[in-house]
């Protein structure tokens, strides 16, 4: 991967080059911004960062222009020839497994991506740590995240020659693997007169805003800490509005802001405060000139702000990481809040997210009500959740 610097006053005319220079599907990583000279001849000098696409990608930036020739033509065949080779073993794998096992005695039938069949893909494993590898499978759990937990579990069965659980019980040998792979943020350690900024981010409609007041609510009912609550969603039709009535409910001051300076002054008049809980607008983790305001209006508050990332466990495995991924080139991720656990039964993400990221998880909201529908995150919890035992 090769990622070239493009630099320039008008940041629509560099975006403009990158796509004239590397197709229009180039990849846009981020951007910087430096303000040059003084009052009045100010202005803004942008870096912007794109990922130069690959032979094969060029290849396809060609077909995108319509550009095909013979040479093309002869490329995809043989483009149809390497997949349908490559896929050969894969097909006959799958048939020998359907006839020899049906789907309902609860195999896996192949091991996410690999064509390798599941027996083959775990052979290290017997008895009981098969099963669990199996029923991790089943909750989404990635082929290979479900390997690394359960491994951490197993001893070596002399007899059998193979790694076995160290526990017959599935909810400890999962909670045991958990604490020893995944961080866990536990609860909200803030002292009366430690003054902290928790800002909330996150792709649109994950339920960033209702978490934030059912945090706020822990804080100021339970803890007594002085909060204020700020929204710089000032976009979305009727943000401010829901931000406003949960603040007038908790009694806590709120503030809507649109604007890196005004942030930081109102930031500044809050000091005497002990948290101050930031909620910001959904944004589609492919929008990175939106994600770059956002950074923009946030920015410079870094040292004492944690940014919580708020994902859906709704959100395709792929897809998640994805969205972690483009946020954190955005923000430094503090923890991923995961929502929505009452919309799934497969919550595999829960562990193949702070797995594959490695970013420590800290909460789960586990349906809409305000305040009550939130949980801290530990080992245990994730494991039952996992198992479908709450
Ligand atoms: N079922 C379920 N719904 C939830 C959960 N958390 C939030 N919601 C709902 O999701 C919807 C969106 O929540 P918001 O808090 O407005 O989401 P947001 O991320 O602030 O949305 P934008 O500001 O538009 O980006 C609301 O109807 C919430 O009640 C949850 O854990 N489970
Ligand atoms: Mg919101």
């Amino acid at each position: 991967m090769e990622i070239v610097k493009y630099e320039g006053y008008n940041l629509d005319d560099l975006i403009a080059r990158a796509r004239e220079e590397y197709g229009k599907d180039v990849k846009i990583i981020s951007y910087e911004v430096v303000t040059e000279g003084i009052i009045p001849f100010r202005r803004k000098r942008y870096s912007l960062f794109v990922q130069v696409p690959t032979a094969e990608e060029g290849f396809f930036d060609l077909l995108a222009k319509e550009e095909k020739s013979e040479e093309i033509d002869h490329f995809l065949e043989r483009i149809e020839e390497m997949i349908d080779k490559k896929i050969a073993p894969l097909k006959e794998a799958l048939t020998k497994r359907c006839e020899s096992e049906p789907l309902e005695s609860g195999g896996a039938p192949v091991a996410l991506g690999e064509g390798i069949p599941f027996e083959e893909e775990f052979k290290e494993f017997t008895g009981d740590a098969l099963d669990l590898i199996r029923l991790l499978i089943k909750k989404d759990v990635d082929p290979k995240v479900a390997k690394t937990l359960v491994k951490e579990s197993c001893g070596f069965d002399i007899d059998a020659n193979k790694f076995d659980l160290n526990t017959s019980f599935f909810r400890e040998a999962l909670t045991n693997a958990i604490e020893k792979r995944i961080k866990f943020k536990g609860p909200l350690k803030l002292q009366k007169g430690t003054f902290r900024v928790i800002a909330f981010v996150g792709p649109t409609g994950v339920g960033k805003t209702t978490n934030l007041f059912k945090i706020a609510s822990e804080l100021v009912l339970n803890q007594k800490l002085k909060i204020a609550a700020i929204s710089i969603d000032t976009f979305k039709v009727g943000a401010i509005q829901q931000a406003r009535s949960f603040s007038n409910i908790l009694n806590i001051p709120f503030f809507a802001i649109s604007d890196s300076k005004n942030l930081k002054k109102t930031i500044q008049n809050l000091q005497g405060y002990d948290v101050v809980l930031i909620d910001t607008v959904g944004r589609s983790h492919y929008d990175y000139w939106r994600l770059g305001e956002m950074k923009e209006i946030l920015g410079g508050n870094s040292d004492f702000m944690d940014v919580i990332l708020v994902i859906s466990c709704n959100y395709k495995n792929s897809e998640a990481l994805e969205i972690v991924n483009r946020y954190r080139t955005f923000f430094p991720i503090d923890s991923i809040f995961f929502t929505k656990i009452d919309e799934t039964y497969k919550p595999g993400i829960l562990l193949n997210l702070p797995m594959k990221a490695d970013i420590p998880v800290s909460f789960i909201s586990i349906g809409q009500k305000v305040p009550e529908d939130i949980r801290v995150l530990n080992p245990e919890r994730m494991a039952k959740y996992i198992l479908g035992e709450i």
